[in-house]
């Protein structure tokens, strides 16, 4: 049986890559601190969901699938040697890496913030780069990325798939072409982290000759997969709180329990979108596409379609009744743009996407119903602000 381990494999969309994987014949290895875990309860904030331990995760799913998925607790960007040990123990042929801190608005919330989530992704995603090399085995690493590198303006073309073709004179008026990487364009210090990883992907690739996926993906939608549904404890987070809740899923959310919906600015904000069942496709399809010997780092844009807040949010609000609310935008970011992107490769490897008109926008409103009573309104606006004049010094 071919060997994965799913680094954040307790999270939003490592929970259900490991179930999915798990299902389709991979022998899965789950390695999570369970970091996010604790910054529900640093937040006081709990999933929309119930979610049930990472044990009774995994019980269940041997119960249900006859399956066994391993889980280990370790730190990735702490706890190095015990990781390559495991690695050299296991001998995963692949790494999926979805071990960092994701959310932009917690990431800009304090110093604080800022660092831990500078610390835990940078150094998490150098140790799994280092333990590879030291390791001696062949392994393809495959990184969760984000559209958020680029930043999202384009001047009208669609944002490559990581690689920009550029051409330049040289003194004698030579017409000469180079290759490079996207130009990066952060918008929060998470988003940086993410800028970064690309360059230490790079770097040990050409160095180490290391088979690198980098999958930038959009934001994710939804919260069911196909094997999240078979059981009450297979359920998948819904994360709606004004720090890690991403706009669709909040909006569908608000919409549940009639809470005006929040728009941030006039909602000119363009993104890149996917849903949860297709994220865990793309993840496997990845997984069985490596690059090969000598390969340059593969790029994929892990999106299906582009939308505009504002157009969510009149969507949403036909759909449902629910009424919108412009409100002053927390963030440092454009407040009109547009977006569109390349996502060729993901297509001719045989994806075919979930768009927003596949009815599952009703299924995302209907889980939020279900676990209204969970729901703490008070968690529900966005306080992260990202200008520094008006933020509450965190000292430690
Ligand atoms: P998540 O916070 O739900 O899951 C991340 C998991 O990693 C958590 O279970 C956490 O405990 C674990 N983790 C964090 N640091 C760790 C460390 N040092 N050692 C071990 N485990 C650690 O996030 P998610 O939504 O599942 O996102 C996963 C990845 O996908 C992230 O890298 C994120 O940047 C990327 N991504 C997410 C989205 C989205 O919309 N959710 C969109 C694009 C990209
Ligand atoms: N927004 C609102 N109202 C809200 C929440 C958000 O108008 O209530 C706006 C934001 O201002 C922003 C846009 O919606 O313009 C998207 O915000 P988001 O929180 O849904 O997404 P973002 O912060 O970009 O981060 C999420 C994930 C991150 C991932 C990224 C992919 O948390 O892990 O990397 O999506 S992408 O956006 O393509 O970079």
């Amino acid at each position: 049986m071919r060997k994965i381990f799913v680094l954040g494999g307790d999270g939003f969309c490592g929970w259900p890559s490991a179930l999915h994987l798990s299902n389709k014949g991979f022998d899965v290895t789950i390695i999570d601190n369970l970091s996010r875990r604790n910054i529900d309860n640093e937040l006081g904030v709990m999933s929309l969901t119930p979610i049930a331990t990472i044990q009774e995760r995994i019980k269940a799913w041997e119960e249900i699938s006859g399956k066994k998925i391993e889980f280990y607790n370790i730190d990735i960007a702490k706890e190095y040697t015990v990781f390559l040990d495991l690695i050299l123990k296991k001998t995963p042929e692949t790494i999926i890496h979805f071990a960092e801190q994701r959310a932009a608005p917690y990431s800009m919330k304090s110093s604080k913030h800022k660092r831990y989530t500078v610390d835990n992704n940078l150094n998490a995603t150098n140790n799994v780069l280092c333990a590879i090399v030291d390791s001696g085995l062949d392994i393809h690493l495959v990184h969760l990325g984000t559209m958020g590198v680029y930043g999202y303006g384009t001047a009208g073309m669609k944002i490559p798939e990581g690689y920009l073709e550029v051409f330049m004179k040289t003194e004698d008026g030579k017409e000469v072409s180079s290759e490079i990487l996207y130009p990066v364009n952060p918008g929060s210090i998470y988003h940086m982290t993410k800028t970064q990883d690309q360059l230490l992907f790079l770097y040990y690739n050409k160095n180490d000759k290391l088979k690198i996926t980098d999958l930038h993906q959009g934001i994710v939608w939804g919260t069911h997969t196909a094997e999240t549904k078979l059981d009450e404890r297979l359920i998948n987070r819904f994360d709606y709180d004004g720090d890690y809740g991403t706009v669709l899923n909040r909006f569908l959310m608000q919409a549940a329990i009639g809470y005006p919906l929040t728009v941030h600015g006039t909602g000119g904000q363009t993104r890149a979108f996917i849903h949860i069942q297709d994220s865990v496709k793309c993840i496997e399809l990845a997984i069985k596409n490596p690059p090969k010997e000598n390969e340059k780092v593969k790029i994929f844009n892990q999106a299906t379609e582009t939308h505009r807040v504002r157009d969510l949010a009149n969507l949403i609000s036909e759909m449902t009744g629910v009424e919108i609310q412009n409100v002053k935008n927390p963030r440092n970011e454009d407040a009109e743009n547009e977006l569109r992107v390349e996502n060729k490769n993901f297509l001719e490897l045989g994806l075919n996407p979930i768009t927003l008109e596949k009815g599952l926008l009703k299924e995302v409103k209907e889980v939020a119903q279900k676990y209204t009573h969970r729901c703490n309104k008070e968690m529900i606006p966005c306080k992260s602000l990202w200008t520094s004049d008006t933020k509450t010094k965190v000292l430690i």
